[in-house]
């Protein structure tokens, strides 16, 4: 529904649409399905109307407060849908076209850009800080979060932020490759381009890890250990790729059992859960000279990982990646992995909800017994 809002303002202010969204009021707090305000896409913008949109552990960060977020908001960031309107100067979309979102936008003017040495863009970087929404309910702004918020049937994002995509290619599961499965299949493709013939160790088989593994199979690694506290993990892990499961509750020296089991270390490692001892578990069971470490989850706000200096002085490698380190132009090749069946999705997503299900979605992940939820809208 359209509603015009006085004739003097500019035309970006003049027009408010409702729609529905998912409020987050505070940190702990069920989120709230709300009518709300959404203002018209201003210079550079685009509105969508989302379709389909994941619940990736990163938003549960930011709902339980380990990750600080301005409140009221409106979360989500793992998103497919169609462009319905573009704000003056957006000439690259119409009306129409399937996009995704990405944390990573493209501005093509900053280091970052120019560098082929990363994804990165100032713009991802200033856009983890709240700013200016296009939401508000009564007046009150919602913050979006990460310069996205698509727990809502529509949104405002700037246009350097999504990227189109083939429209014959389902909203859901291809939402899941706005974050989760990049960041994983990235991860292991783009940021650290595993090699034929690699061991790799991924710890926590979530929705990241698990496309870690479907990666590291991709690239043809050789042995893909995955340590996850969840045995129900384990068998849809090794449909990807999985070579072996190991519990780390069941192995007393978690560290050397795996450097054990890899033949001296794992070429590769990746943390995919977020906690500071897992990350150091990961970087030294990698082999001495050449082995390299990826942290992918998000640790607690203000955590600290530590490693023993003489780990790195023997040549290991500690790194990471956001978003699997794959730019935003190459959402659209993983868009066609997917309906070639070069990578499955489809498995992956173990729950679809309504807009109005979307807390039991994070009940099901702070129980381990989600790898998706895809809310349909
Ligand atoms: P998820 O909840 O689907 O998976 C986490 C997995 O870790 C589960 O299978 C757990 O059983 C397992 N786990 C938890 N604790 C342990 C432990 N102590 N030892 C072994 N396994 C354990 O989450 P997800 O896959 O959606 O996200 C994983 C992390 O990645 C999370 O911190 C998220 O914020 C982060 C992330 N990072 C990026 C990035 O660009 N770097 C992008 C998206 C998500
Ligand atoms: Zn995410
Ligand atoms: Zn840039």
């Amino acid at each position: 529904m359209l509603v015009l809002n006085g004739t003097s303002t500019p035309r970006h202010l003049q027009i408010l649409m409702k729609t529905r969204a998912a409020v987050a009021y505070a940190p702990n707090e069920p989120l709230v399905i709300e009518t709300v305000d959404l203002e018209g896409p201003r210079e550079g913008e685009v509105l969508i109307e989302v379709k389909a949109t994941g619940l990736c552990h990163s938003d549960l960060h930011v709902c339980t407060g380990a990750v600080p977020w301005q409140f009221p908001a409106v979360l989500g960031h793992e998103a497919a849908g169609v462009v319905v309107e573009c704000g003056p100067g957006v000439t690259q979309f119409a009306p129409g076209d399937h996009v995704i979102p990405f944390l990573i936008p493209r501005c093509g003017a900053c280091a970052y850009c120019s560098s082929p040495k990363t994804n990165l863009c100032l713009q991802a970087l200033a856009r983890l800080k709240p700013r200016e929404s296009r939401f508000s309910l009564k007046g009150q702004p919602l913050s979006q979060l990460w310069g996205l918020g698509t727990f809502a049937e529509h949104t405002v994002v700037p246009a350097d932020t999504i990227v189109k995509v083939r429209p014959d290619a389902p909203f859901d599961p291809i939402c899941y490759i706005g974050c989760g499965a990049t960041t994983g299949i990235g991860a292991a493709l783009f940021a650290a381009k595993i090699e034929r013939d690699a061991s790799v160790v991924v710890f926590g088989l979530g929705g990241i890890g698990l496309n870690v593994v479907q990666g590291a199979k991709l690239a043809g690694a050789r042995q893909i250990v995955g340590v996850d506290i969840q045995p129900q993990k384990e068998p849809i892990a090794r449909r990807l790729g999985l070579t072996d499961f190991i519990d780390p509750r069941t192995v007393p020296k978690l560290t050397g059992h795996l450097m054990k089991l890899t033949g001296g270390g794992a070429d590769y490692s990746f943390e995919c859960i977020g906690h500071p001892e897992t990350m150091r578990q990961a970087f030294e069971c990698t082999h001495p000279a050449w082995g390299q470490s990826y942290v992918i989850g998000v640790a607690p706000h203000g955590a600290d990982a530590c490693c023993t200096p003489a780990h790195l002085m023997l040549g290991r490698r500690w790194s990471g990646c956001y978003m699997g380190g794959a730019r935003l132009d190459q959402l659209p090749e993983l868009v066609d992995w997917y309906m070639n069946g070069k990578i499955e999705l489809d498995p992956l997503i173990t729950h679809r909800l309504s807009l109005e299900q979307i807390n039991e979605g994070f009940e099901l992940m702070k129980r381990g017994e989600t790898i998706r939820a895809v809310v349909r809208l």
